[in-house]
C-alpha cells in the first residue's frame, strides 16, 4: 500500500521508520511511504504556504495553490490512489474505516495546520475528510500517522502472525477481552482458572463472554449496532447475571 502525505512538517513522519510494525512494513515494502511539501510547490519570492483569512479574525489559512499542486503531483505518482484530508469536520475514523482505507491501492493524505485549509479545494481536489476525534491538534500530522498505523496492521504480512489483526478490538465490533500473563497470582489477584485449564474451547468462550459483557458494560453504543445470535445472547445474559449476583454477594445492590 502506498501512502503520499502532503505535510509543512515532513520530518516529523522520520518517527514511523523507528521500529515497531509500521517501521518493519516500511522496511519490507508492504506499505511504502512519500512525503510532499507544499512549500516545495509555493508561488513567489515568498513562497507562501499561507495568509490571513477573508474576513478577518485570528489565525492563518493554508493556501489553495501551493496545496492544489501538491495533490496534483502527488496523484500523478500515485494513480487510483484517494485524496483524504484529515480535520475535525470529517466523519470519525473507526475500525470499519480503516478496514474499508485497507482495501484501497493508495492513500494521499493532506496533514492541515492553522486554522485549516482554504474550504474550495474540499470541493475541487479532496475526496474524503476524515476525523480522528472530537478535540483539536496543532496539526494534521499524528492523525495521518494514526492512520497509516491502523491500516498498515491490517495488511497481509505486516503482523507476522495473521491471526491477531482479527481478534483486534473493534474488529468484531466488539471491545477486547481482558488478558493476564505471569505470574499466576500477585497481590492477592489470580489469573482466572478457566485461562490456565488448557480448555480452548472454554477460553475461547470465557473471552467472548468478556468481550461482549465490558462492550456492553462500557460502549452500549456498539452493542447495539451488533446482532448476537442466541449463543452469544446466553453468553451476555450469563454475564448480567453474574455481575448482579456478585453486587448482591458485595452488598454493592440491596437485594
Ligand atoms: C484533526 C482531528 C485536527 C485542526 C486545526 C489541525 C487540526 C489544525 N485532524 N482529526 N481532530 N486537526 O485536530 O483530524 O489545522
Amino acid at each position: 500500500m502506498r501512502f503520499d502525505v502532503i505535510t509543512l512538517f515532513p520530518e516529523q513522519f522520520r518517527i514511523l521508520s523507528g521500529e515497531g510494525v509500521v517501521a518493519r512494513a516500511l522496511g519490507s515494502g508492504i506499505a511504502e511511504l512519500h512525503l510532499w511539501n507544499p512549500r516545495d510547490f509555493a508561488l513567489g519570492a515568498h513562497r507562501r504556504v499561507d495568509d490571513r483569512p477573508y474576513g478577518g479574525g485570528p489565525g492563518m489559512v493554508m493556501l489553495f495553490e501551493p496545496l492544489a499542486a501538491a495533490i496534483a503531483a502527488a496523484r500523478a505518482a500515485s494513480p487510483g490512489a484517494q485524496v483524504a484530508y484529515l480535520s475535525p469536520q470529517g466523519r470519525t475514523l473507526d475500525q470499519q474505516a480503516m478496514i474499508d482505507f485497507a482495501s484501497a491501492p493508495g492513500w494521499i493524505l493532506l496533514a492541515g495546520r492553522y486554522e485549516g485549509i482554504d474550504e474550495r479545494l474540499l470541493a475541487s481536489c479532496i475526496d474524503q475528510e476524515w476525523s480522528i476525534g472530537d478535540y483539536v491538534l496543532s496539526g494534521g500530522e499524528l492523525p495521518a500517522m494514526v492512520v497509516m498505523d491502523a491500516v498498515i496492521r491490517l495488511l497481509p504480512g505486516a503482523l507476522g502472525h495473521e491471526r491477531s489483526a482479527c481478534e483486534d478490538s473493534h474488529m468484531n465490533g466488539l471491545l477486547d477481552c481482558p488478558h493476564f500473563s505471569r505470574p499466576e497470582q500477585i497481590d492477592g489477584l489470580r489469573v482466572p482458572e478457566v485461562l490456565l485449564s488448557g480448555d480452548h474451547g472454554a477460553i475461547a468462550r470465557w473471552r467472548r463472554q468478556q468481550a461482549l459483557g465490558r462492550t456492553w458494560l462500557r460502549r452500549p453504543d456498539l452493542l447495539a449496532k451488533m446482532t448476537l445470535d442466541n449463543d452469544e445472547q446466553q453468553l451476555l445474559q450469563d454475564f448480567i447475571q453474574a455481575r448482579q449476583a456478585a453486587a448482591l454477594d458485595s452488598g454493592e445492590i440491596e437485594p
